[in-house]
């Protein structure tokens, strides 16, 4: 009896314990298409991760999808922290590192948030949906996306602290040359960890406040009275060099330190002393030479609206563009402009600036990958027309005035009795929290669109014919599928990875050819080796046919084996 009710006491404990657990079991939304309606790692995409979110969030997807989700560091910050990186690939269906990949980076510059939330979001977004949507289960079988959601933490705590320039990360650097290391940043006048503008009241002052809007300070016209001049950013010449702001913490730009047509700083400013001097960088490269399998890239960076596509400076590299590499790079980056509406597929030395050192560069020229950097939010999307683009009403009728901190009188040790006030760093480059998502999700599906154009190798057609002597003949046809050739122009000319390899196993193989005309059996025979066939390249959307004169041998495979295109195997009937 007693037994019993102590039975009946550990029935009655578990059904308490397991209601709680029911309830959230059940389902409490309905499916809007194209999202998770339960995901299992719950993740909000209207405001930005700190670099522990960011961290954790990783950690989440990891324990909800042990399957799909790898998270490693590819190395350490500066300051020690973890440039994470999630590999996600269905693991069952083959080696992660041995499928084609899309490598996504986001935040290399500090004040470039949201390129993390965008690939934060890819990851989410692959993981949450691989059970209930057909095209990503099938996606994550074939293909493989490394993902590190930010690749210069240190900087990302340009939110909670102040004075980091715009694109720099945290090594010390002496910008204006006095042996003295980020000896005069930023300062925050008025405590609110944002450094805005800097007024002050004179007759002499060539602004005006609106009088529609009083936050905002217009241009006199020629002859007309002003009452306010500008005096720059927050700040204080902490060195009484006599310059203001002059040497913040860092001050260089990560984007100029990639090793393919570098250059020095004195050629092109924020350049370090030599490519991959910064360890972030270091960090990925280490990571990326590990893994070949890698076709594609994406970094994310802002603003302006732009998928941008190499060459970075005219004639870097450009000689190894060549109209096959052109269309693919600009097929898919057209498909982008339809994706994200509002922005436009540009070359950056033609469109935008020259660039030496810069990363886009480095994955086409020395990995070999098709290869985007998209300039994430731009003033269309706050009215959805280029025409309207105050951001004054915006903030005023979207936002009520969330992203305008209002002037306020501080005292500045030089200048008297000032004001600071203006737009937050929150505002201008970064998305407001409810576009986020939307970004997020039209990024994350061009990064799907180019991985899922990396090659896929298919075999069909293997014949087993019978010749005189007991010799067989074998013949097989080995076709990529998608778009992305096995090897760019770039990997061929710069002679970067090995060639595809198509080869025979069962008998002896006696002869073996590369068929260029199936009709009159003409190929191209291959002497050495002849059961592993070298394919220079097997280009997008095109087959290649082989042939093998074997002897012995009942049962026979066929396997196509290429370090960007994938590895598969057939077996003749
Ligand atoms: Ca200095
Ligand atoms: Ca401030
Ligand atoms: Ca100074
Ligand atoms: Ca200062
Ligand atoms: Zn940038």
């Amino acid at each position: 009896m007693k037994n019993i009710s102590y039975k009946f006491k550990i029935f009655a404990f578990a059904m308490l314990t397991a209601f709680p657990l029911k309830a959230q079991e059940v389902e409490m939304f309905y499916h809007a298409a194209g999202s998770p309606a339960n995901p299992k790692v719950q993740a909000s995409w209207n405001k930005y991760y700190t670099y522990e979110g960011v961290a954790d969030l990783c950690s989440r997807l990891v324990k909800a999808y042990p399957q799909l989700v790898t998270k490693q560091s590819a190395g350490k910050s500066y300051q020690g922290r973890d440039i994470i990186v999630l590999t996600v690939s269905d693991k069952q269906a083959g080696n992660p590192d041995l499928k084609p990949a899309l490598w996504i980076d986001g935040n290399i510059h500090s004040i470039e948030l949201q390129g993390t939330e965008m690939a934060l979001y890819t990851a989410w977004y692959l993981c949450e949906m691989s059970s209930d949507n057909a095209f990503i289960k099938q996606l994550l079988k074939d293909k493989t996306f490394y993902i590190a959601p930010t690749i210069n933490p240190d900087a990302r705590e340009y939110f909670t602290s102040v004075g980091l320039p715009p694109r720099s990360g945290l090594v010390p650097t002496d910008n204006d040359r006095d042996g003295l290391y980020d000896e005069d940043g930023f300062d925050d006048l008025n405590n609110d960890r944002n450094i805005t503008l800097m007024r002050r009241k004179s007759t002499h002052g060539e602004y005006r406040q609106d009088l529609k809007d009083p936050r905002r300070l217009l241009k006199v016209e020629p002859g007309e009275k002003g009452e306010w001049e500008i005096l720059g950013m927050e700040g204080i010449d902490n060195d009484n060099d006599g310059l203001v702001n002059e040497d913040g913490p860092g001050g260089y730009d990560g984007n100029r330190d990639w090793g393919f047509n570098w250059q020095p700083d004195y050629i092109q400013g924020g350049a370090g002393k030599y490519p991959f001097s910064l360890p972030e960088n270091q960090a990925v490269m280490d990571f990326t030479m590990k893994h070949r399998n890698i076709t594609g890239a994406q970094s994310f960076h802002n603003s302006g609206g732009m998928i941008l596509r190499g060459p970075s400076i005219q004639d870097g590299g450009q000689e190894s563009y060549t109209n096959d590499d052109n269309e693919v790079i600009n097929t898919i980056g057209k498909k982008g402009e339809l994706i994200i509406p509002g922005y436009k597929l540009l070359t950056i030395w033609k469109d935008l600036y020259p660039v030496y050192g810069g990363e886009l560069d480095w994955w086409y020229g020395e990995m070999g990958c098709f290869v985007y950097s998209n300039e994430l939010w731009n003033s269309y999307l706050m009215f959805y027309d280029t025409t309207k683009n105050d951001i004054y009403e915006f903030d005023k009728l979207l936002l009520f005035e969330d992203a305008f901190i209002p002037w306020q009188k501080v005292n500045h040790p030089v200048f008297g009795e000032i004001e600071v006030g203006g737009f937050g760093k929150n505002f201008g480059r970064l998305h407001p929290g409810f576009m986020l998502e939307t970004d997020a999700h039209r990024n994350a599906a061009f990064c799907i669109y180019n991985a899922y154009q990396s090659p896929k190798l298919e075999i069909s057609d293997i014949k087993v014919k019978n010749l005189p002597g007991g010799l067989r003949e074998i013949t097989a046809t080995v076709e990529n599928t998608r778009m992305l050739p096995t090897h760019s122009s770039s990997n061929l000319r710069f002679k970067i990875d090995p060639p595809d390899y198509i080869s025979l196993e069962g008998g002896t193989v006696i002869a073996g050819m590369i068929v260029t005309d199936r009709d009159n059996n003409i190929g191209r025979e291959q002497k050495k080796n002849p059961s592993r066939l070298e394919i220079e390249n097997i280009s997008g959307y095109q087959h290649v046919d082989v042939r093998w004169i074997v002897r012995g041998g009942t049962k026979f495979i066929v396997s196509a084996e290429s370090v960007k295109g994938g590895r598969v195997t057939a077996r003749s009937e």
